[in-house]
């Protein structure tokens, strides 16, 4: 094929992968939520032109020039009857920014539309990721994502400090970058989210502090800070709402995932837990709810995991984790979780918020003993043989 043979049978074969349709896994049953079978976006959802260079004079064998790796943890928006997503999208050379793609349905046909050039407020600023979507109730959509940097006071080439750098936009087109988010008695922060309301008049953050860049260390779970400015946001106390449990899914460490959902039995969240295995962190996602009038107070929180890797979800980059920045409610109580696997490319699993709610206030909670979680099954079972009895 000569340059521009291969230029449109390029171009071709990735316009049939991104009109493929998209269908529920019907392979896969829980009452929960369904799964669809393919990804929502993957690094083949990437315009050839933000990859290749199309002239055959600078590039005569028609080579990716810069090259996509992955496209994962994304924020999800829902406006005017088009369905948003801010994906991290990280280039060959590990460096993730986002970029927005959009389309009239939620499960497939989505196409990026442009990559977010953040304004620059810091030099040292290396890499940013997971952005988190916020519609505020003060009119704007806020962005709070992770801004990683070196960490300069340490000899470990790899030590590196996280901080939950915000931004806040209209239109998802031009961005005004904040202040990062002063967390006063964290040294470091990740999986920060804003709730879409002001809480006693101020700008409430859901947070998770960290002693380092990696582990949570004394961090006890996800907290919840208040800020009286978003324009140069700081918490002091960070209230710890679901906390990491000894023998649990979040044993290593939780972290706030879509930003939270308002119902009418309180803020719906859809967070991610980690533990340690032999091979390696796991991460999956995980339920509870908190209460409307005290968005700190977790009110349900249905034992174990809620969703995890499954198939081919299981690897990727780093393998056996599942991930979720963003999930996107509608009036009709549909519900869409954009999740992500193994930090390689992005999916959508369905439900609705009426199924959820008997999903985090029906199941049992987790039980923290093996002896405890025998009982629960016994009982269950008892339940179930008198019923087939009767
Ligand atoms: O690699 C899995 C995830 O690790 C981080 O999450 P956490 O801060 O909870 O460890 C994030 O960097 C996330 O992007 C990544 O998917």
């Amino acid at each position: 094929m000569d340059f521009k043979e291969r230029l449109w049978y390029e171009l071709e074969k990735q316009e049939r992968f991104l009109s493929r349709k998209n269908h529920v896994d019907q392979s896969f049953y829980n009452g929960i939520y369904e799964r669809y079978e393919n990804p929502v976006l993957t690094r083949d959802s990437v315009p050839l032109s933000w990859r290749y260079d199309f002239s055959e004079e600078r590039n005569p064998f028609f080579m990716e020039r810069l090259g996509v790796n992955a496209v994962f943890n994304s924020g999800a928006l829902y406006m005017d009857g088009t369905f948003y997503l801010v994906a991290r999208v990280e280039g060959n050379d590990r460096k993730s920014f986002f970029a927005v793609a959009e389309s009239d349905s939620p499960v497939d046909g989505f196409r990026f539309t442009h990559p977010v050039l953040l304004p620059d407020i810091d030099p040292e600023e290396t890499n940013v990721y997971d952005m988190r979507l916020t519609r505020h109730e003060d009119g704007w959509i806020y962005g709070v994502f992770c801004s990683e940097r070196k960490d300069k006071t340490s000899d470990d080439l790899s030590a590196a400090v996280a901080e939950a750098g915000i931004v806040r936009t209209k239109d998802l087109i031009s961005w005004e970058r904040l202040d990062n988010l002063k967390t006063l008695r964290s040294p470091q922060q990740r999986n920060v989210c804003l709730l879409p309301e002001f809480v006693d008049g101020k700008y409430a953050f859901f947070t998770r502090p960290m002693d380092d860049f990696i582990e949570t260390g004394s961090g006890g779970g996800i907290g919840f800070a208040l800020s009286e400015s978003i324009e140069h946001a700081v918490v002091d106390e960070e209230i710890i709402t679901s906390r990491r449990r000894y023998h649990t899914i979040t044993e290593s460490k939780n972290g706030a995932g879509a930003v939270p959902i308002k119902t009418d039995r309180g803020w719906l969240h859809i967070a991610h837990g980690v533990r340690n295995t032999a091979a390696g962190l796991r991460y999956v996602l995980y339920v509870f709810v908190t209460a409307l009038d005290e968005p700190w107070r977790v009110i349900a929180e249905p034992g174990g995991l809620f969703l995890c890797p499954r198939g081919e979800e299981r690897v990727g980059d780093v393998s056996n984790v599942v991930f979720t920045n963003g999930a996107v409610d509608l009036p009709d109580g549909r519900l869409f979780i954009y999740y992500a696997s193994s930090d390689t490319r992005l999916h959508v699993a369905q439900t609705t918020i009426e199924r959820m709610l008997d999903y985090a206030f029906s199941t049992p909670p987790d039980s923290l003993r093996s002896h405890d979680a025998v009982m629960q099954r016994l009982k269950l079972i008892d339940e179930n043989e008198e019923f087939v009895r009767r």
